[in-house]
């Protein structure tokens, strides 16, 4: 096997058009987080690079929507984005974005080093045009009917609905999503990557020398490849990214996925004035954390881009996850189903280290994965109160209980103490396996395996029957389980990061390093500090709460899917003109007696106070619409209801879910003022 001396872990930069959720996490950043804790721990030299990705089509397109520029969508979300992993204990060492200076430079300059190689082929060809935006329209600004599964709104990109790639001139009743025009093809010159030149290298690169890239990396790999590869356009026609830096590039920007991953080479120089060592030196590892949509850019694109620079290391592998699905269905941000980090980080506060235990032990490495509510709270509760918490608490406790808190000296060992012993290197050595082969879940199952090991001690031993006969021999154990604690605290650090801070607080200690795992370090009389719990249980009301908040955006999601009532026939102007709708104003409001969805108004219409028996309780609480301004029918002719006579009707908006709500002036005006 190689020897490297450094390595230089990247994570995937999220493009900054929304907060980052679960998925993200699961797949991407606490994995590499797991992988670059355990080597500083080693003592390696590493580096983590992150960053937000702020070029694209989804970002302009977002921006257009809210009224708002480009730059004030990323500034937004590059910062909510960095903050949430700050606090999930990502470990960057620099989380940069790529709207910054160094980056336009380091891309433009990427993009002129090939450009003078003669590395790009130039291409003029018809691409859709919007004359009304006087515009090109790249990739996402245009949809239409997807050529092969016939959906409506697949864009020109993708077909969201199969998943197909296609070419916006495949789209059947292409449409712009600026003016919703019927585009024009236009003619325009770009630049391409050669993709088919590197293909040879590639081949013998990934499918002879990498077999040991997870499966599902060296399959979609080996399918890219067998499939052949073709010249790749890395300009676009637009306005937001890196202006494309040599003649003929003006109103063009490099592609994103050109510049984004040189987003790792910005970051890394942005770090430290070294960066060159960590990305040139043939004894550097690079390893891409990213997700399983990402794989052709950072196996095939990417490499072949620094193949045709020619002075940069190209990765050591690159283990993507599949995807992580959420109560059964796909994460979406468009749909809102997703639990977002700095929404859990709000509802759960100081349990960042249960989603991350959660998040690994149920990581997607080789498949699709679900995340429930309810594995969440089996896991917290069955695994880290039940397991690793109990453990630790009951040796903390016990050793105040019988020895004031002093590490009590051990006697001599009997064959089960050794053998207890002895499990701990073992332990050690299949955690260390299993991270350096990617293999996080099963690291840290080897992990809890020391604490399984620790309830099996006490269990076995019984202190607390022994303690009537032999203290002698309950010093023994007590020093064992302070041992086991010990290293708990090394060997869970890079997977539970908050959690090992505490124990340390308890156990009165300062962090060890990998190597001491095994080792005997805690010394005999040293005193540990008061105890509290690592972990607490998780109750159903909890869950539930989080259930429901998802049933609640399912529910609005089907509303919002729901076709509006179809169109009536038409009336003449004098039938609408017999209607008297006016403004009103609510004066008084109470629930009608043994009815759910009755309330009992007084509304001045201007003309009178009347009564008008409302149905709409079941939306409004009484004390919350008094003095509310709403339009009324006023001469609907009168009607009893539950013995009250009803003189008119308040209008009410409602939605294909039967939600009512108001139809209300904008600003106050008189009551009577007439509607029409
Ligand atoms: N922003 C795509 C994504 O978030 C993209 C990753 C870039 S990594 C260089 O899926
Ligand atoms: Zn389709």
């Amino acid at each position: 096997m190689k020897k490297f001396n450094r390595t230089l872990v990247t994570t995937a930069l999220p493009y900054a058009n929304g907060p980052v959720h679960i998925g993200h996490l699961a797949g991407v950043y606490v994995p590499a987080d797991i992988y670059v804790r355990y080597l500083r721990m080693k003592g390696e030299d590493v580096l983590l690079i992150g960053g937000s990705d702020e070029h694209g089509v989804p970002i302009t397109i977002k921006a257009q929507k809210e009224g708002i520029t480009p730059q004030d969508v990323v500034d937004k979300y590059h910062n909510i984005i960095k903050d949430s992993f700050e606090k999930f204990g990502i470990s960057f060492d620099v989380y940069s974005r790529t709207s910054n200076k160094v980056h336009h430079e380091t891309a433009s300059e990427f993009f002129k080093t090939l450009h003078e190689k003669g590395e790009f082929i130039e291409k003029t060809s018809e691409q859709y045009y919007d004359a009304e935006a006087n515009q090109f329209l790249a990739d996402r600004y245009i949809t239409g009917t997807c050529p092969h599964c016939k959906s409506e709104g697949a864009y020109g990109d993708q077909c969201e609905s199969c998943g197909t790639s296609l070419n916006a001139t495949d789209l059947i009743d292409p449409r712009s999503s600026i003016t919703g025009n019927k585009p024009e093809l236009k003619e325009t010159k770009h630049w391409y990557l050669p993709l088919d030149k590197y293909e040879p290298y590639l081949k013998q690169w990934i499918l002879e020398e990498h077999k040991e890239w997870k499966p599902n990396v060296y399959g979609q790999c080996k399918s890219w490849l067998d499939n052949g590869l073709h010249p790749r356009a890395v300009t676009r026609d637009l306005n937001w990214g890196v202006p494309v830096p040599v003649d003929g590039g003006e109103g063009k920007v490099l592609y994103v996925w050109f510049d984004a991953p040189i987003g790792y080479i910005s970051a890394t120089k942005e770090h430290t004035p070294d960066w060159e060592k960590y990305w040139k030196a043939e004894d550097s590892k690079m390893v891409h954390f990213i997700g399983k949509d990402n794989i052709v850019f950072h196996c095939i694109i990417f490499p072949s881009m620094l193949k045709a620079e020619g002075s940069y290391i190209l990765p050591e592998n690159v283990p993507s996850n599949e995807f992580l699905n959420l109560e059964g269905d796909k994460i979406s941000t468009s749909r809102n189903w997703a639990v977002w980090l700095h929404e859990y980080l709000e509802e759960f506060p100081e349990k960042q280290d249960v989603l991350r235990y959660v998040l690994t032990a149920n990581a997607p490495e080789t498949k699709d994965n679900d995340f429930t509510w309810k594995d969440y709270q089996a896991r917290n509760n069955n695994e880290l109160v039940a397991i690793l918490g109990n453990f630790v608490n009951r040796a903390l406790v016990l050793t105040h209980k019988y020895f004031d808190g002093k590490v009590p000296a051990a006697g001599e060992l009997n064959d089960f103490d050794k053998e207890t012993l002895a499990e701990i290197p073992t332990i050690k050595a299949q955690v260390e396996k299993n991270l350096e082969t990617y293999h996080f879940r099963e690291a840290l199952k080897e992990a809890m395996n020391l604490a399984r090991l620790g309830n099996k001690y006490l269990a076995d031993t019984e202190p607390w029957k022994v303690i009537k006969t032999d203290e002698e021999r309950v010093k023994t154990i007590m020093n064992i389980c302070l041992q086991i604690s010990t290293n708990l605290s090394t060997l869970m650090e890079p997977f539970l990061p908050f959690t090992v801070n505490k124990l340390r607080e308890f156990l009165n200690i300062e962090p060890l390093a990998w190597e001491n795992i095994g080792e005997n370090v805690i010394e005999v009389g040293h005193q540990i500090n008061k105890a509290s719990l690592l972990f607490e249980k998780i109750e159903d009301t909890t869950i539930q709460a989080q259930v429901d908040k998802l049933l609640a955006t399912k529910a609005a999601n089907e509303a919002a899917n729901k076709p509006v009532a179809p169109a009536k026939e038409n009336i003449n102007f004098d039938d609408f003109m017999k209607m008297d709708v006016r403004v009103g104003t609510i004066t008084e409001a109470e629930k009608v007696a043994k009815t759910k969805k009755l309330l009992k108004l007084t509304v001045d219409t201007g003309i009178d106070q009347r009564t008008v028996v409302s149905g709409i309780a079941e939306h409004y609480k009484p004390e919350e619409i008094i003095g509310k301004q709403v339009s009324i029918l006023v001469n609907l002719e009168p009607k009893k209801l539950k013995g009250i006579e009803s003189q008119g009707m308040i209008l009410m908006a409602e939605d294909a879910d039967g939600k009512l709500s108001f139809v209300s002036p904008d600003q106050t005006v008189k009551p009577g003022s007439e509607i029409r």
